[in-house]
């Protein structure tokens, strides 16, 4: 049944068929060793806020600034929201208001570029993310894409490449951050090519955000022009995004402009407040902007420190253990929440079979690309792992080392149905000792 801390009493008498996949849902989330690096466990506070009363409210504007009566309390929100952002990243301006990190880089684009600018990301395959210029996302559409690879080498990025590349190409925007890449991130080289080359630079951060504010991956605060962040994935907070940017934009032209159209050309902040609503969105999901809000005070505390810390540590614990088994990783480790391992030596192509033999033995990973796959991205060749769920369950060093070697074992012995059996038994086991909620 319903576990008792998450009582859904009333879809339970009012909505039966939906009741009983939530139930089936919170018995899978109990029983299995949730690896998908995007995601994570929120706090009971977070969750309560996010379905809060707040669901039933219109709020199109800003705090102050709205459309609709009855904002005394969502104001209020929303305030505490954009001065908890800004504290927590060190951050001059904040817009919370995104629905997730999608529309949230739309926004920014919307806000700096014109359609037919260019624009510099890392490729897809490489670890990139859709919106970062990929062909059929609206972000190469709309915008001219021009990405950037990883070294063929040593699968990291090669940032004397990074920089010939955008002196030759000169894009309007230069986009560091990534969906499955395990090292660290240059953001101030990122920056200072951007200025090289008269770019605005952007950091999508929404993987390593709560490793940032833990203190355990280098910021790109304060000096990179404009930070996406989605809040549900190592920031533990709820599904959504926010944007922090500076205040000024240093590249507007004021050529010609009276003082007043100056000060607005230069103000970026209010470019991208203006992109989110109206340029983009309608009415901000206000439960979600009291969730954000919460979990931004959450991520303030030492005890969230303490959490970023371990979910590295645990990642690279688990690297250990995978490679010491003779499994292949994508650069040789990690320095982060995630891992990405190469399955080329086993089989080109099997990132899904392994995904899913991985599943029926209780552990919940996703196929990935990896850098140069010799296969396509519906069968790729590599599973992409990480540790921020296992963490927030309390599981620590002793803990990654089962587990790398229960994935060891399933990736080497893929097709052993018994095997798969048997470990899903003993995964049942462990996650026993590591409830959540
Ligand atoms: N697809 C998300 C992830 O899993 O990394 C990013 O959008």
């Amino acid at each position: 049944m319903m576990s008792e801390n998450i009582p859904y009493d009333a879809i339970e008498k009012k909505d039966s068929e939906i009741f009983k996949y939530l139930n089936l849902e919170v018995e899978r989330q109990k029983e299995v060793l949730n690896m998908i690096p995007s995601e994570n466990y929120v706090s009971k506070a977070v969750l309560e806020a996010s379905g809060s009363i707040l669901t039933n409210k219109y709020a199109e504007g800003y705090p102050g600034k709205r459309y609709y009566q009855g904002m005394s309390n969502v104001d209020e929100i929303e305030k505490i929201a954009i001065e908890r952002a800004k504290k927590l990243f060190g951050a001059e301006h904040a817009n919370v208001q995104p629905y997730s990190g999608s529309p949230a880089n739309a926004a920014i684009y919307y806000a700096l570029l014109k359609p037919g600018d260019k624009i510099m990301g890392m490729r897809l395959d490489m670890g990139g993310h859709l919106t970062h210029g990929h062909n059929v996302n609206f972000s190469a559409r709309f915008y001219k894409s021009t990405p950037y690879v990883l070294d063929k080498e040593t699968q990291m990025l090669d940032m004397d490449e990074i920089r010939k590349l955008a002196i030759r190409e000169k894009p309007k925007l230069i986009i560091s951050g990534y969906t499955a890449y395990p090292r660290k991130i240059p953001f101030k080289e990122f920056h200072e090519i951007a200025e090289e080359v008269g770019a605005y630079s952007m950091a999508d951060i929404s993987h390593i955000s709560g490793l940032i504010v833990g203190g355990v991956h280098p910021s790109p605060f304060p000096f990179t022009d404009v930070v996406m962040t989605t809040t549900h994935k190592t920031l533990r907070g709820p599904r959504g995004a926010i944007i922090l940017s500076k205040k000024e934009d240093r590249l507007a032209n004021v050529e010609g402009l009276d003082e007043k159209k100056a000060k607005r050309a230069k103000n970026l902040a209010l470019k991208i407040d203006r992109a989110v609503f109206p340029g983009l969105q309608g009415g901000p999901h206000m439960n979600v902007i009291a969730a954000k809000a919460v979990a931004f005070e959450e991520a303030m505390t030492p005890e969230f420190k303490d959490y970023a810390k371990q979910v590295v540590t645990n990642a690279k614990v688990l690297a250990e253990t995978l490679l010491d088994n003779g499994v292949k990783l994508v650069t040789g480790g990690t320095d982060n929440h995630l891992i990405l391992i190469d399955l080329t030596p086993i089989g080109v192509g099997i990132g899904k079979e392994v995904a899913v033999a991985l599943e029926n033995a209780g552990i919940v990973a996703n196929m990935n690309t990896i850098p140069y796959d010799p296969s396509t991205p519906f069968k790729p060749s590599g599973l992409r792992i990480g540790t921020p769920l296992l963490t927030t369950r309390g599981m620590k060093e002793e803990e990654m080392q089962i587990i790398g070697e229960w994935i060891s074992r399933i990736i080497l012995n893929r097709k052993d149905a018994a095997l798969q059996k048997k470990t899903k038994e003993e995964v049942k086991a462990l996650c026993e000792k590591f409830p959540f909620y």
